[in-house]
C-alpha cells in the first residue's frame, strides 16, 4: 500500500528479446491493473548481469525493453517505468535484507540451481542472492501483489518469508506481498521442447516466438513446432506440446480450450499450426508497429527514463530510510 492505494511491483530481465511467454505470463497482464493499483514495473539490468553480458547490448536491450513496455499497452503517465540501477534503494535494501536471509532458503531456489546448470564457469554470488535483490525490489514499494508467470511462485515465498521474519523483529515495517499468476499462460512452453519453458536464454531461436518476430517467422516456427504423432487436436498431459499450441491459441484468440477443441475438431496439426501463428501474429501486429514509432523517438523515451527514476527513487527511499532506521543506522545530519 503507498499512499492509501493499492500498490504492485513487477520487472523483467533486459537479457534478451521478450518472447511470448514472458508477454503472456507477465506484460499482458499488467497492462489490466493500471486503474487499481499504484504499478511499478522495472526493467531489472541489475538482476541481467548476475549472467555475462556484452555491456553495449545490455545498454541497448535495457531500452528496447522499457520501450516494449510502453508499447505493450503501458501507459507512462500511469505506471512507473524505470531502470533498477538508476535507483541505488534497490541495492541498498537488498544488503540489509541478505542478513536476514538463510543460506539454506536459497539453496533451495530451483531457479538457481537450473542457471548454475546452465553457466557452470560462472556461478557467482549474484546467481545465488538474486532472490535477495527480487525481495528488496518488491519490498521498496510495499506491493501488495506481484504479476509474474508460474516460474518466479518461488521467489515470491521467499519474499514474504523474509518479509514477515522482518516485520516480526520490528513490527509492521513492509507489506506482505502476493503472487498474481493468471491460470492461462502462466506457463508457455519451448516450441522445440514442450516439456521445459519458453525461455529468453534458449540456444535455439525456433523454440521461442519473439515479440518482434515478423508475421512469416513466426507462422513457420509454428509450422515447426514439435507435436505429437497422433494428430488429434486435444488437451491432455501426454500431450505437452500441442497442449501447450490450445493454450497459446486460446490467450490470443481469448478462446477456452473446449471451444478451441470443438473449432479444430476433425482437422489435422498443419491447419492448426498455421492458425495459432495467424492469431498470435495478429496479436502482436499492433505492440511492433507503437514499438518501432517509439524507438525512434529518444527525447520521449529519455523523458520517461529520467521522470519515473526518479519517482521510483522517491518511494523506494521513503521504505529504505524506514528500514534503515529500525536496523539501528545512525540517522543522517541534515
Ligand atoms: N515461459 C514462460 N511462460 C510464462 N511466463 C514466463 N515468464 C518467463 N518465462 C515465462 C515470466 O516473464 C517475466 C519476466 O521474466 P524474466 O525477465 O525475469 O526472465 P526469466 O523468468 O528468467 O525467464 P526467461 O525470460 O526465460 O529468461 P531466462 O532464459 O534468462 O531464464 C516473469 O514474470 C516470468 O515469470
Amino acid at each position: 500500500m503507498l499512499d492509501g492505494k493499492k500498490s504492485l511491483f513487477s520487472g523483467m530481465q533486459s537479457t534478451g528479446t521478450l518472447h511470448l511467454g514472458n508477454y503472456l505470463g507477465a506484460l499482458k497482464n499488467w497492462v489490466t491493473l493500471e486503474d487499481e493499483y499504484q504499478c511499478f514495473y522495472c526493467v531489472v539490468d541489475m538482476h541481467s548481469i548476475t549472467v555475462r553480458q556484452e555491456p553495449a547490448e545490455l545498454r541497448r536491450k535495457a531500452r528496447a525493453l522499457l520501450t516494449l513496455y510502453i508499447a505493450a499497452g503501458l501507459d507512462p503517465e500511469k505506471n512507473c517505468l524505470y531502470y533498477q540501477s538508476h535507483v541505488p534503494a534497490h541495492a541498498e535494501l537488498s544488503w540489509i535484507l541478505n542478513c536476514y536471509t538463510y543460506m539454506g532458503e536459497l539453496n533451495r531456489m530451483t531457479q538457481f540451481k537450473d542457471k548454475a546448470s546452465k553457466n557452470e564457469e560462472n556461478i557467482n554470488a549474484g546467481l545465488f542472492t538474486y532472490p535477495v535483490l527480487m525481495a528488496a525490489d518488491i519490498l521498496l514499494f510495499q506491493a501488495d501483489i506481484v504479476p509474474v508467470g508460474d516460474d518466479q511462485k518461488q521467489h515470491i515465498e521467499l519474499t514474504r518469508d523474509v518479509a514477515g521474519r522482518f516485520n516480526s523483529i520490528y513490527g509492521d515495517v513492509f507489506t506482505i506481498p502476493e503472487p498474481y499468476i493468471k491460470k492461462t499462460g502462466a506457463r508457455i512452453m519451448s516450441l522445440q521442447e514442450p516439456t521445459k519453458k519458453m525461455s529468453k536464454s534458449d540456444d535455439n531461436a525456433n523454440a521461442s516466438i519473439y515479440l518482434l518476430d515478423d508475421t512469416d517467422t513466426i507462422i513457420r516456427k509454428f509450422k515447426r513446432a514439435v507435436t505429437d504423432s497422433d494428430n488429434e487436436i486435444r488437451h491432455s498431459k501426454d500431450k505437452p506440446g500441442i497442449s501447450n499450441l490450445i493454450e497459446i491459441y486460446g490467450v490470443a484468440t481469448g478462446k477456452s480450450i473446449e471451444e478451441t477443441e470443438k473449432e479444430f475438431e476433425g482437422k489435422g496439426y498443419g491447419d492448426f499450426k498455421i492458425a495459432t501463428g495467424e492469431a498470435v501474429a495478429s496479436m502482436l501486429k499492433p505492440i511492433q508497429d507503437r514499438y518501432n514509432e517509439l524507438i525512434k523517438d529518444k527525447a520521449y523515451i529519455d523523458s520517461i527514463i529520467k521522470n519515473n527514476g526518479e519517482k521510483a527513487s522517491y518511494y523506494a527511499n521513503k521504505t529504505l530510510r524506514k528500514v534503515q532506521k529500525k536496523v539501528g543506522f545512525p540517522e543522517r545530519i541534515r
